[in-house]
């Protein structure tokens, strides 16, 4: 007797354990800089240098420091607006194609130390390390690789420059997030007077591996953003569009920054064997640089909300550049649109109708796996059925007749990006409804449909490469159709 109620506790316990062990990783995963990367999910960029003084988009390289010359630069203005507008970041050029530094570099004269500006005592990248600071906020740079000013460039001693530059940037200002490398390399330049052009192979020459493996050293939190990764990548367009299928994978040993990949960088690679998920990079203007002339064409808040949906509603983060003027601050038109798509998002966002409703699964894999962590305002938490199970269906019942026209849904990528085709109906009249339906979902998906009365909402997950994992599903009624 006491035998056979040995055998039996011991059966309910590996039971209980194994029905609470979590699932293995599947495919890539994201490291923890990834993760903390994906967190962020919108932050500014800031194209800032001569051009903003010569109306130009690419300085040609022969631009007299003297030009820079900002009447009234304020960091703290584009941090406290980053921070008001709901941003977590700000990636500033800190060299542009042209070669001019926003900080005065110990290896060119061809900087802010040559300008008028301060007397050439100013340091553009400290002032914004301070501000960031103050509002919060995560700094990060963009140190192009294209030099049209470097006498140097297309020839090997370019490229100890080019890493003594990267190391003063990850070495004086403090911790920075994301490091920018642009895949231009347009050919032609004043190269210290030579006036010619010159190509290099993308492929070789910048030597990527170890240029990466030095912000490696010096800035370990750091992800990596290019064409091809290594930890971002470009997402193939600027026009501020994400793919509506957008695996974070990719196949990066086959591509390289500068390379002919924009096709394939929207979607990824479905069989990708590298986490690298994609970054919308995208201007509130037409212009990358500050050109009074497109003072009327700054993006409404209305546009800025549709990007939101293109972007962090695909599964992308979402770059938005606002170029300063030439005062040195942030136009009053781009501040306008930014604080209006700040007051849209919270609208539209304002309350998760889903949160702590009672949810229910076709099956989960024990206690700790249940339909309710994806209600439960922790993305820490997930459903997830058993191993064998590769589809599913979740029901949020909504409790009451409710209006909804959005749906939030999130993967639990710790563990690997799987769901390969999902569906969203809602209970109307008794009679099960097609709200929406797609591919892929990830960190995030946000959808649209129009509005319907119900008071349940049912994902179904249709195919996925293994057991799917859902960490949260908000619903939302907007105000817009
Ligand atoms: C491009 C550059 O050539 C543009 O000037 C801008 O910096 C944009 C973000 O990347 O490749």
């Amino acid at each position: 007797m006491k035998r056979y109620f040995f055998i039996l506790s011991a059966a309910i316990l590996i039971t209980a354990c194994s029905e609470n062990k979590p699932p293995e990783p599947y495919g890539p995963v994201p490291s923890e800089r990834q993760l903390a990367w994906h967190g962020l999910e919108y932050y500014m960029f800031v194209h800032f240098t001569v051009n903003t003084f010569t109306d130009k988009e690419w300085g040609y390289g022969d631009e007299d420091p003297s030009v820079f010359n900002p009447s009234e630069l304020d960091c703290r203005q584009w941090a406290q607006v980053a921070h008001d507008a709901g941003m977590k970041g700000i990636i500033i050029t800190a060299k542009h194609h042209d070669g001019f530094c926003l900080w005065p570099s110990q290896y060119t004269d061809h900087s802010v130390k040559s300008s008028v500006w301060k007397n050439g005592q100013g340091d553009v990248l400290r002032e914004l390390r301070q501000a960031c600071d103050e509002y919060g906020l995560k700094m990060g740079v963009y140190l192009s690789p294209w030099d049209r000013n470097s006498a140097v460039y297309a020839t090997p001693e370019y490229l100890v420059y080019y890493r003594n530059q990267m190391r003063e940037l990850l070495t004086q200002y403090g911790d920075i997030f994301e490091v920018w490398f642009d895949g231009a390399n347009g050919g032609d330049g004043y190269y210290g007077g030579a006036r010619e052009t010159r190509r290099i192979d993308n492929r070789t020459y910048y030597d990527w591996p170890n240029t990466h493996q030095i912000v490696r050293e010096l800035q370990p939190s750091a992800v990596m953003f290019s064409d091809a990764g290594p930890d971002v990548r470009w997402v193939g367009n600027e026009r501020g569009i994400g793919s509506i299928t957008n695996w974070c994978l990719l196949k990066k040993d086959e591509m390289y920054p500068g390379g002919n990949f924009a096709k394939i960088l929207g979607a990824g690679h479905e069989d990708g064997n590298y986490w690298v998920p994609a970054e919308v990079d995208v201007s509130i203007r037409r212009g990358w640089f500050y050109h009074a002339s497109q003072d009327s064409m700054v993006r409404s808040p209305e546009n800025l909300l549709e990007l939101y949906y293109t972007s962090v509603g695909r599964n992308c983060n979402l770059l938005l550049n606002v170029p300063p003027d030439p005062r040195g601050l942030l136009h009053e038109n781009d501040v306008k649109s930014l604080l209006g798509f700040k007051e849209l998002r919270k609208k539209e966002f304002e309350k998760n109708l889903a949160l702590y409703k009672k949810a229910n699964s076709s099956s989960d894999r024990g206690r700790k796996f249940r339909a309710s962590n994806v209600t439960d305002d922790n993305t820490q938490t997930y459903w997830c059925p058993s191993d064998e199970e590769t589809t599913g269906e979740l029901t949020i019942n909504l409790g009451e007749e409710t209006e909804v026209n959005r749906i939030l849904i999130q993967e639990y990528i710790r563990l690997g990006q799987r769901v390969q085709e999902f569906e969203v109906e809602a209970l109307v009249d008794g009679e099960w409804m097609k709200l929406t339906d797609g591919t892929t979902i990830g960190y995030k998906i946000i959808r649209k449909f129009p509005v319907v009365r119900t008071n349940q909402v049912k994902v179904s997950v249709r195919e996925t490469k293994a057991v799917p994992l859902i960490s949260n599903i908000e619903l939302y009624r907007s105000p817009g159709d």
